[in-house]
Order: structure tokens, then C-alpha cells, then sequence
């Protein structure tokens, strides 16, 4: 079965035999009922317990699929099922889609996560290559996020605002501005439970879901702007980037997917080492879970 103990990786091997003190920091990971999520999660939870066996697996779930709630806890994660804020009365239609990546902006509200002050939220599309922690040892004053590859930008407003309890409050936006992936957040939960801040932000989150570009990252970006930590590149890690390979600990399937070779859309992405850690990544699928990503593959292929 896919969890054998692969050397892979350069990761050195012997490390997990000495007593390394197992990290505190829970990982969490939030997911819909999409069952391709369902799945990069178990390839992501699988990969990170090679490199750390005793740490805990969160994962924040909106739904009522007890398909999906069975399969997470067989993969040995704890299941936080939550009713989000952020939900499909708030959120407009438009987005229903992909309402499943709201739920990181919420986790200073989840029950299961009230006693803890800092949490890393990943994506499921992320593969874990080499340990975390340096990672882990980080404490940023809000939350800590690696930036994309992509030039900085005006925006298409001077300034965004929103209503809580009556009031109105006013965010002005940095010019311009560099964007960080919320693919990999290592968020100080402390620190937004205080003084009404998370509620402040998912006030401003349901005013302001239509103006903006991209989802929840945009939101995270537009409301917390200079107040986010810089992470270094290789805790996100696209496999398009020269760097993955020998860099990556995060590898985070951003753009295509591992079974997404077909689409010309992607063409331009898949490229350097996306070919390598789509492998990779098939690597650690039980052979029943492969046939399932192969007929995906094969759609891609379709006119
Ligand atoms: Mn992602």
C-alpha cells in the first residue's frame, strides 16, 4: 500500500529514528464534497505522516456526506465538522462552486481548534517532501503565507469597506500589491480571536466576495495586506517552479492538477517538475484509488 516508508525525497530517513520531539502544531486541511479534494487529501495527509508519524491531521468539513466523514477518519484525521459563517446565504450563488474554500478564513471559529494559537492550514492539493520544522517553530503576528510568482498589481479599488454591528469601517488598499497564496497559511489563531477580528474580517469577507479577484485569497490578501509574514518560497512550492525539486518541502499542485495532463489551458504550467511529482504523488495511491485517477486523466483528454 501506498504508505510504505518510500525514501524519497532526499529526506533523510534516520532522522525519524532519533528523538526528535514530535511537533505540537496541528496541520489542518478543509475540504468539500468534491471527492477529487477527498482525495488529494489522503495523498497529502500520507506524505506528511512519513515525515512526521505523531502529528495531528485536522481536516474543517461543512457538509453532511457521511461517505466523506468516513473516509477522513480512515485516513486517521480528525474531522472538525463545522457550520461556516461564510456559507451559501452569505456567499453569493456564483461562487457555490467552490464554497469549500471559504472554510480556512473561519478556523479562529472552529470548536475543535479553540485551544490552539497557531495552526498550518494546507491546502489538499499539497504534497509534503521534507520536514516541517522550521515551519512549525514560526510564530507570526497574524498569519504567515509565501508569495505567488506573479508581478504586483493596482487594484481595482482605492479602498474596500464593510459593516459590523452598525458601524461602517473602511480598508484601504496597498498600491500595488504583491499577492500571497493562501495554498499553505500558518495562521495565528490567537491573535484573530482577539478583539472581534475574525468576526471584523468575515464581515468585511461577505461585503466584499463580489469585488474582488480571487476567493478566499484575495480576501486574506485585501483585509490583512502588510500585516502578513513573508514565508519562504520552499513551504509552497509550485512543481512548475524550477526550484520544487530540489527545494520544495510544500509542493502545492497549483494550476494542474497531478491528472490534469490533458487540457491546453494548463499547457504552460506543466512544466519542469510537474511531470516528476505528478508521479510522485501517484506514487502513494492504492491501486483502486489509481483506476479512479485514470479516468479523470482520460477526461482531461476529451475534446
Ligand atoms: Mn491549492
Amino acid at each position: 500500500m501506498c504508505g510504505a516508508q518510500r525514501p524519497c525525497c532526499g529526506y533523510d530517513l534516520s532522522l525519524k529514528h532519533s528523538r526528535r520531539k514530535a511537533p505540537t502544531m496541528k496541520v489542518v486541511f478543509c475540504i468539500d464534497d468534491n471527492p477529487r479534494y477527498l482525495l488529494m487529501l489522503r495523498v497529502a495527509v500520507r506524505s506528511l505522516r512519513l515525515l512526521h508519524p505523531d502529528i495531528t491531521c485536522v481536516c474543517v468539513y461543512a457538509g453532511d456526506d457521511t461517505g466523506v466523514m468516513d473516509a477522513v477518519r480512515e485516513e486517521g484525521v480528525l474531522l472538525a465538522r463545522y457550520r461556516p459563517v461564510l456559507d451559501a446565504t452569505t456567499i453569493p450563488a456564483a461562487f457555490h462552486r467552490c464554497i469549500g474554500c471559504f472554510l480556512k478564513l473561519e478556523l479562529a471559529l472552529v470548536p475543535e481548534l479553540a485551544a490552539e494559537s497557531h495552526v498550518l492550514y494546507c491546502d489538499s492539493d499539497v504534497l509534503f517532501r521534507r520536514p516541517l520544522d522550521d515551519l512549525l517553530a514560526l510564530r507570526p503576528p497574524y498569519m504567515g503565507m509565501a508569495r505567488e510568482d506573479t508581478a504586483p498589481f493596482f487594484h481595482d479599488h482605492a479602498e474596500l469597506d464593510y459593516m459590523w454591528r452598525g458601524r461602517r469601517y473602511v480598508v484601504p488598499l496597498p498600491f500595488p500589491i504583491w499577492t500571497y497564496s493562501s495554498g499553505v497559511v500558518l495562521f495565528n489563531l490567537e491573535r484573530l480571536r482577539r478583539h472581534d477580528h475574525v468576526h471584523n474580517f468575515l464581515a468585511f469577507c461577505a461585503g466584499n466576495v463580489q469585488r474582488i479577484g480571487n476567493l478566499d485569497q484575495s480576501l486574506l490578501n485585501y483585509f490583512f495586506g502588510k500585516r502578513i509574514t513573508k514565508l519562504d518560497p520552499r513551504w509552497n512550492c509550485p512543481p512548475y517552479r524550477q526550484a520544487a525539486l530540489a527545494e520544495g518541502h510544500i509542493i502545492h499542485f497549483h494550476g494542474p492538477k497531478p491528472w490534469d495532463t490533458g487540457q491546453a489551458l494548463w499547457r504552460d504550467l506543466r512544466i519542469n517538475h510537474y511531470g516528476v511529482l505528478r508521479e510522485e504523488w501517484l506514487d502513494w495511491l492504492t491501486s483502486e484509488e489509481r483506476s479512479r485517477v485514470r479516468v479523470w486523466e482520460a477526461s482531461t483528454h476529451e475534446a
